[in-house]
């Protein structure tokens, strides 16, 4: 059977070529997407196992990509939780039953993840019907703290006023959501492995809206559960996003993932070198500026080419963007990327 590109990267192991793949390469900025959803609502997509798997293949017809990631969303789980999700044009997500309180906690329901989510399974299983044996089925969730953030604000936020105040003035109900979430959380993870997927990523976009010390007290150790929970029945890779990293943020002590992927704003280099320093066998996973394909094709190359050669210091370097492509982004410029990160491939043989 042939290898996995990405998951052979993930794990350290030697690669023929630097995986690639785009953080939400299926979605508006493909005009092919915006015809499928012109007719459906997001989340009633993400619920059609076959549409879903249609919109997730739509990118790899387009480029030559080494990863699907199943079109679905973080806050998906918080739907068989009893929360209603719809997403306001514009506005983003807003979930009914925000948790602020005993009683709102105490009316969630731990879903039995096969029976309520499992579209999300069938979606993956009919994805893996249209890839190469080379390319990964990625699944994914959001991390505890991500998705608790928004099950208790109801929607986005700017300043995580209600999460701050039930962290600090009902700490227990705080901290029994976060271990619902990550039960559930490594349920679902383990469901989408079953379906079929190959490797998994663990989104935590807002960790770093957390003091240095509530991160590591009472946000990391849930989400290092989940990889400890999935890990115990599974050996496949996971990547874990921390969101805008600051530094504090590769104080992972005990991190059992395989990959951090690096927002945009970090310095690669610098990055990796933290990792080194803290003694983390992990690969890194990014982290070109989604907006950097705006850019003339001669500037666009060099920010690839600069990433890559980062990328060499790494156990492993799976090439991706920092964060999700925007609905401006020119998919012609993707085909640039691409053939950059393909013909420095060339130039230096094998990888690690
Ligand atoms: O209108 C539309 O078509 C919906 C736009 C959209 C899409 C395409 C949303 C709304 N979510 C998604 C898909 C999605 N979301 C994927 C699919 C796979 C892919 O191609 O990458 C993934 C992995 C996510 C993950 C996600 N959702 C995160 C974590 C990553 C990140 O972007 O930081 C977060 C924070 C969300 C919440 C969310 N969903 C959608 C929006 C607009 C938001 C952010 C809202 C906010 O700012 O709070």
């Amino acid at each position: 059977m042939s290898k996995k590109t990405l998951v052979e990267a993930a794990m350290g192991r030697a690669t023929d070529r630097t995986p690639i793949w785009f953080l939400r390469q299926a979605g508006r900025y493909l005009p092919e997407y915006r015809a499928i959803r012109k007719d459906i609502e997001f989340v009633d997509l993400c619920k059609n196992p076959a549409l879903a798997a249609e919109v997730t293949l739509q990118p790899l017809r387009r480029f030559d990509l080494d990863a699907a990631i199943i079109f679905s969303d973080i806050l998906i789980p918080c739907t068989a939780m009893g929360q209603h999700l719809t997403f306001d044009s514009g506005h983003g997500p807003v979930l009914t039953h925000p948790i602020r309180s005993a009683q709102d906690l105490f009316k969630l329901h731990h879903p039995n993840v096969e029976k309520e989510l499992g579209y999300v399974g069938e979606a993956i299983t009919l994805t893996k019907k249209g890839l190469r044996p080379d390319q990964t089925m990625i699944g994914f969730a959001g991390a505890p703290f991500t998705v608790a953030s928004y099950m208790i604000e109801g929607s986005g936020s700017k300043t995580f006023t209600e999460v701050k105040k039930l962290r600090y003035t009902q700490p227990q109900v705080f901290e029994e959501l976060m271990e619902l979430i990550a039960a559930v959380t490594s349920e679902y993870l383990l469901m989408q492995v079953k379906a079929g997927a190959d490797c998994l990523m663990l989104f935590d976009t807002w960790a770093n809206q957390m003091t240095a010390e509530d991160y590591r007290d009472l946000v990391f150790p849930h989400m290092n559960r989940v990889i400890e929970a999935v890990k115990a029945k599974w050996d496949g890779p996971l990547i874990y996003y921390p969101g805008q990293t600051l530094e504090w943020l590769f104080e992972l002590n005990g991190f059992l993932g395989d990959v951090i992927a690096v927002d945009w704003r970090s310095r690669l280099p610098r990055a990796i070198a933290l990792i080194e320093n803290l003694g983390l066998n992990v690969s890194v996973q990014g982290n070109l500026d989604p907006q950097a394909f705006m850019a003339p094709e001669s500037l666009l190359r060099r920010n690839v080419r600069q990433i890559l050669e980062a990328g060499q210091k790494a156990r492993g370097h799976i090439f991706n963007v920092g964060h999700g492509l925007l609905p401006h982004t020119p998919p012609e410029a993707l085909l640039i990327a691409i053939d950059e990160v393909r013909s420095f491939d060339k130039t230096r043989g094998s990888s690690h």
